[in-house]
């Protein structure tokens, strides 16, 4: 809390050297995920929590239609009018915020101009959702400062497709809906057809969650990611000529899968058996960590592993070799690349009392089969998006 105070003094300090205005700040936080990876897109389940780090929004109205977004951590900026007809632009970042604004356009939600100063310490490139943290934090922003009663599930639907619309992901609900709705030392079991959720105390006993950062983003992760979810809707098209009431995987078993496999292309039947396989992987862990089975879901996390890299194929050689660190590792008792793929971290749970001396043997392990210096993060689950 201390960190999101300075945090919010140092925005606001800087939002006074530009423009004149008292702003509102709100902070909306990154992501991690414990279990049910590729499932929330198949209206499974999945198992995220907010974490301490966040994107922070300080937003004024201007008094005129004029409207100026500023990026505090890359020095640059970005002025339209709120008339202006929204399209993508070039600069990356600042499709988000257009993608949330022509969301509230769609909704005939009356915005003003504005004046509005961000800073964010989600580690980019890392799968910890540092765009949906900006999302929320700015919809959520948004939402405050015209006065517009937007519930928190419309502004992680509303960040879900600006990711569509202006990023070109077609993203599942996951993300967004932790940085919203996450809650401090809970993990949130979202069911992602109903988009209701149940906290579940994440209390670990003697582990803890520690991530591993790669540091790599492979230029596959957005396509590969659209190419994953059109195999799985191929899947459910086979599946729904032969059985009544499929709907997406979530009502699919691995018994009617096999009965259409011949109809299938191996790939999708691979993508499809991952996926069926996760959304029981999910509910079990979920049960292991509300009963304190901690073991349980270490084993449950590398095997989802197993599935992203073999059935899913959305793991990269630097994750595999971290899956392979933690496997040998008698300190961690469970790990897994975390989030989209193709970079990114691992999430892991270590042995608290043995934390230290673990981090640095998979450091220095990491180090001699990639000449890589390793990032790690030691991780909580905190609260979603917040006025500050
Ligand atoms: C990314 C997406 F944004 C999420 O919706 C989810 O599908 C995840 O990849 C994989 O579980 O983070």
């Amino acid at each position: 809390m201390e960190a999101t105070i300075e945090k919010k003094e140092a925005l606001l300090a800087s939002y006074k050297e530009f423009f004149s205005e008292e702003p509102i700040v709100v902070k909306s936080p990154g992501r991690i995920n414990l279990i049910g990876e590729h499932t929330d897109y198949n209206e499974g389940f999945v198992m995220p929590a907010a974490i301490d780090k966040g994107a922070y929004v300080s937003i004024a109205k201007s008094g005129s239609d004029q409207c100026k977004l500023i990026a505090l951590d890359i020095d640059e900026s970005y002025e339209f009018s709120i008339h202006d007809t929204l399209a993508p632009v070039e600069q990356g970042w600042v499709n988000y915020f257009l993608g949330v604004i022509d969301q509230y356009n769609k909704k005939g939600l009356k915005l003003e101009g504005f004046h509005m100063v961000f800073t964010s310490d989600v580690p980019l490139g890392a799968g910890l959702s540092s765009s949906a943290a900006l999302e929320c934090s700015f919809g959520y922003a948004l939402s405050q400062l015209f006065g517009h009663e937007v519930s928190l599930i419309d502004v992680a639907l509303m960040g879900q497709q600006a990711e569509h619309n202006f990023a070109g992901v077609k993203c599942g609900i996951m993300d967004q809906y932790a940085s919203c709705l996450g809650r401090a030392n809970h993990a949130v079991l979202l069911d992602c057809r109903s988009l209701e959720h149940q906290y579940i105390p994440c209390e670990l006993g003697e582990y803890q969650l520690v991530l591993f950062d790669t540091a790599v983003k492979h230029n596959l992760a957005s396509s590969e990611y659209n190419v994953r979810r059109e195999q799985c809707e191929r899947g459910v098209a086979a599946l729904q000529t032969h059985f009544s009431g499929i709907h997406s995987l979530r009502d699919a078993n691995l018994e009617q899968l096999n009965q259409v496999k011949d109809e299938l292309d191996a790939k999708v039947y691979d993508r499809c058996a991952y996926v069926i396989e996760e959304y029981i992987r999910t509910l079990k862990a979920a049960e292991a960590l509300r009963h304190g089975d901690i073991h349980e879901l270490g084993e449950l996390m590398f095997a989802t592993h197993e599935g992203l890299s073999k059935k899913y194929e959305v793991s990269c050689k630097e994750l595999d070799i971290l899956y392979d660190i933690a496997q040998e590792n008698e300190n961690i008792i469970g790990a897994r690349m975390m989030g989209g793929g193709f970079g990114g971290c691992t999430i892991n749970l270590i042995k608290s009392s043995e934390v230290e001396k673990t981090i640095e043997v998979v450091v220095e392990k990491y180090k001699a089969l990639t000449d890589v210096d390793l990032k790690y993060y030691l991780v909580a689950p905190g609260d979603g998006a917040t006025k500050l």
